[in-house]
């Protein structure tokens, strides 16, 4: 066949779904029902975020690229809509273009002693063969946590469907100063100048806090710990899913690979007293094996990756474009009686490219490129600004599956309201406090997104700007107090200070922000600051959304640019028609 003429998306798409279609060793995950589900028959499924078809979903685990594919592997129930304590299993799914993505077996199931009660997280490595190694933690017969290898049955099959886990396993019992359900969460190893890998595991040390530990090991077999951990979290409690990563020159948005020796790295960690993810910039010792971070030594006042709803969030370098990617879990916030009815429980934040920002602190966060090409129909709302009290909808696109991106400019920044020196220890309150009807100076103005035609309901995504000697504060927030007239729905104020100086930005600010049914995902300042936040509004099972530009400030702020996209459904998990056939002669082979 002639493709010459066809996109290169589209070419790739091609020979993944001949891939799918010619492995005899494919048996796909889709469900009978897949198909109707993935619609969104109850209006809350998302239409181009990662999940599922069906059952629960948690922590993203081994993300890599491998041979031009794409691997994506979940904590995954296959029996249910929580989280199964006990039969946790990695789902697994393949893309060529980290936008569609095809589900096949599970890789890991509990099987063996070392993880007959659960395979929890872990991380991919790609050896220097190009071959590649996952490390995870089995709960073994005992319920000890242990860290074990597996490696592909079949290293030249292109979709890696079978995993093989050594006898020897596990290769990392528990030790003996730590509890055995405080041990887990290998992350990727990456090669020292002595010819050792390294990996971090997080663990919970008596008497001492919450620890990344550094194990050393030359064949993936035999592991060694080194005396001193990575890092210890004295104040915190149990932390999990480490990352350790180097990052290129402030402002370069190139990615390193695991090692990166010389390097600025970053260390995040996903604090459980808190369910959230912490990262900082510091200086990762390579003979030592120690990290000193560039900031607090409580990981609690460190950074968010997001100050929204996600959690156990995993990057990995993806070598065919040089860059560093990252998913976090995005919970349902809901009731476990809708995830029942619904058949599904979790998603993934759309895959963000991340790199260290100029001023050499911060990480910027970025849709990668590939979202984008489910942008269909485009509007534009020309409005030179938003005057007190204004609201502009936009129009011309379904407003539940959109990717709205609006730069502001903030005229008179002067006139900006003086804020009071306590307000900066908490940002979320006062979003709550401040929400998006209070009037300010400057501000609240943004965007409300997942609005019935009443505005009875609507989720508002807002900045505010405050004056403190003389520099100014962009408090930005989501507001999620009028998302659902539902009860039994968790409808918190987020909020956090986007660390930029407007003023030597010329007053402007930018603000994108991706709708997608149940997920409001959005990106203040170019990425600096990110606000996940799961809506379930009650309009949507009979209506549509609408999305508008606002400003409740009492002075007026200009519209520099606004572009709204209606998104493209993605294919997620779900094959394409011509290949359900396909699958269905395996599976009926399968079972
Ligand atoms: N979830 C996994 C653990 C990890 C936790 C189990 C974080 O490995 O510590 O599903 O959400």
């Amino acid at each position: 066949m002639d493709m010459s003429g066809l996109p290169p998306l589209a070419v790739a798409f091609f020979h993944l779904c001949l891939l799918l279609s010619s492995s005899s060793s494919l048996r796909v995950l889709v469900a009978p029902d897949a198909v109707e589900e993935s619609t969104g028959r109850n209006g809350s499924r998302t239409a181009y975020h990662f999940q599922p078809a069906k059952n629960w979903m948690n922590d993203p685990n081994g993300p890599m690229y491998h041979n031009g594919l794409y691997h994506f592997f979940y904590q995954y129930n296959p029996d249910g809509v929580t989280w199964g304590n006990g039969n946790l299993s990695w789902g697994h799914s393949v893309s060529v273009d980290l936008v569609n993505w095809f589900a096949l077996d599970a890789a890991l199931q509990p099987s063996r002693s070392f993880d007959a009660n659960g395979c929890w997280s872990g991380s991919a490595t790609i050896l220097p063969d190009g071959s590649p190694v996952m490390l995870y933690t089995g709960i073994d017969a005992r319920g000890d946590q242990v860290q074990n290898v597996a490696f592909p049955k079949n290293a030249s099959d292109p979709l890696l469907v079978e995993w093989v886990k050594p006898e020897y396993n596990p290769v990392i019992p528990v030790p003996a100063d730590i509890k055995r359900d405080d041990f887990r969460d290998p992350s990727t190893a990456w090669l020292g100048a002595d010819g050792l890998w390294r990996i971090a595991v997080a663990a919970r040390v008596h008497d001492v806090g919450g620890a990344t530990l550094i194990y050393r090991s030359k064949d993936f077999l035999r592991w060694e710990r080194n005396a001193d951990p990575l890092y210890l979290a004295h104040a915190a409690g149990m932390v999990e899913c480490p990352d350790l990563f180097p990052v290129s020159e402030p402002g370069v948005e190139v990615g390193l690979p695991a090692s990166g020796a010389g390097a600025r790295h970053v260390l995040k960690m996903s604090v459980m007293d808190t369910v959230q993810d912490y990262y900082v910039v510091g200086s990762y010792d390579d003979t030592a094996d120690t990290f000193v971070p560039e900031d607090d030594d409580d990981c609690r006042s460190w950074r968010r990756l997001d100050y929204g709803h996600v959690y156990a969030s995993k990057s990995f370098f993806d070598p065919s474009k040089n860059r560093r990617v990252l998913w976090g879990w995005a919970n349902e916030s809901d009731s476990v009686a809708d995830d029942l009815v619904r058949g599904w429980s979790g998603v993934q934040t759309v895959p963000r490219k991340i790199w260290l920002d100029e001023d050499g602190k911060q990480l910027r966060q970025w849709p990668v490129e590939e979202i984008e090409t489910l942008r269909s129909k485009r509007v534009n709302l020309l409005i030179p600004e938003v005057n007190a009290g204004g609201v502009n909808e936009i129009i011309g696109i379904v407003g539940e599956q959109a990717d709205v991106e609006v730069v502001f400019e903030i005229p008179a920044l002067e006139h900006a309201d003086v804020l009071e020196p306590n307000w900066l220890l908490d940002p979320q309150s006062l979003c709550g406090e401040k929400g998006a009807s209070v009037p300010g100076s400057v501000g609240p103005f943004g965007l409300l997104v997942m609005a019935s035609g009443d505005m009875q309901e609507h989720t508002a995504v807002f900045f505010r700007v405050f004056r403190q000697n003389d520099k100014y504060k962009v408090l930005m927030c989501t507001d999620l107090s009028r998302s659902s007239t539902r009860d039994g729905v968790y409808k918190p104020p987020y909020g956090a200070f986007v660390d930029m100086d407007i003023e030597a930005h010329s007053g402007i600010i930018s603000l994108r922000t991706l709708v997608d049914h149940s997920v409001v995902e959005s990106f203040g300042g170019g990425g600096r600051t990110c606000i996940t936040a799961r809506v379930y509004p009650d309009h949507v099972v009979n209506g549509n959304s609408h999305l508008y530009v606002f400003n409740n400030g009492t002075g007026a702020v200009k519209v520099s640019s606004l572009d709204a996209w209606e998104m493209a459904t993605a294919t997620v998990n779900v094959l394409p028609d011509g290949l359900i056939a396909a699958s269905s002669v395996s599976r009926a082979q399968a079972y």
